[in-house]
């Protein structure tokens, strides 16, 4: 077993999927992140719905990101647990919904899913054959479901991973995001290390606020015609002197507009 410190915990988002860039968080300085309430596009609510394979950490996933703690002992099926509005920026409540995976649960999983705005989908980083799994039954029982939200797949238990047959996530993923679209983004975690847990969580809220689905068209790997015309009106807005460029005065003026913070040099 290695420890924390042997294993960087990383995120694939599907928007690069098939592009030659490198992953990365969009980050938004914290102080910023509140201009971004008026955005939540109405929600006041989130549902997010955790399913995986037995025994791949969803319970501890969920009892270590509400009490930012990690407990050995956690129930197999916890109750309906709630992250606080102010728990994340976009100042919208989640409620999380575990699954248990035994075929008894199965009628009530696939009622649970139908409520779902957001699926948390896990695998085990200590079992590759969980990993497996993901595509040879979890996103196939996903669609014939018809569960139509976006999954954020999470490797739990990220500090048990054998680094000696490591590769990276982007390796890993790449080619389940292309086959299956409806992967927003796949982040590894530590439930006993508290690495990116919460990290999870702000993941499929933000999948459901600000959904990529409007703007980027996963098939093409392309932003939406709408979208480019939107995004060529708000640079026309934003270049005061015409000149076809943003100047750093007019970067900043943006950045303040936006994000309620200035652009600051790295
Ligand atoms: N080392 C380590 N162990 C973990 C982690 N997360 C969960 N575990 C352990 O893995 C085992 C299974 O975790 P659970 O949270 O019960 O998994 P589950 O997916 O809810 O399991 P079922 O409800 O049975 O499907 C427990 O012994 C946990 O203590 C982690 O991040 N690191
Ligand atoms: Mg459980």
């Amino acid at each position: 077993m290695g420890c924390a410190a042997n294993h960087r915990p990383s995120t694939v988002q599907q928007d690069f999927v098939g592009q030659q860039i490198t992953p990365f968080k969009t980050e938004i300085p914290m102080a910023g992140r509140s201009a971004l309430n008026s955005t939540s596009g109405g929600r006041t609510h989130v549902r997010v719905v955790v399913v995986g394979d037995r025994g791949t950490g969803k319970s501890s996933l969920i009892a270590a990101a509400a009490s930012e703690s990690f407990q050995e002992n956690v129930p197999a099926l916890l109750p309906p647990t709630r992250l606080p509005a102010d728990f994340y920026p976009d100042g919208v409540p989640v409620t999380i919904i575990d699954t248990s995976s035994s075929l008894e649960s199965r009628g009530r999983l696939a009622e649970e899913l139908k409520r779902a705005d957001a699926v948390v989908l896990t695998y085990a980083c200590d079992e590759p054959m969980t990993l497996n799994r993901l595509s040879s039954f979890w996103l196939h029982e996903l669609r014939r479901l018809e569960v139509k939200v976006p999954v954020i797949v999470v490797g739990c238990k990220l500090d048990l991973r054998d680094e000696h047959f490591h590769m990276s996530l982007e390796q890993v993923m790449s080619p389940i995001m292309q086959q299956f679209r409806e992967i927003e983004t796949c982040i590894e975690c530590s439930a006993a290390n508290l690495v990116q847990v919460p990290d999870v969580f702000y993941y499929a809220q933000k999948a459901v606020i600000h959904p990529t689905a409007p703007l980027f068209d996963q098939e093409t790997q392309a932003l939406k015609p709408r979208c480019v015309r939107a995004l060529k009106r708000i640079f026309i807005l934003c270049d005061h002197d015409i000149d076809g460029a943003l100047n750093n005065a007019e970067l900043n003026e943006f950045q303040v507009k936006c994000f309620n913070a200035p652009v600051t040099a790295c």
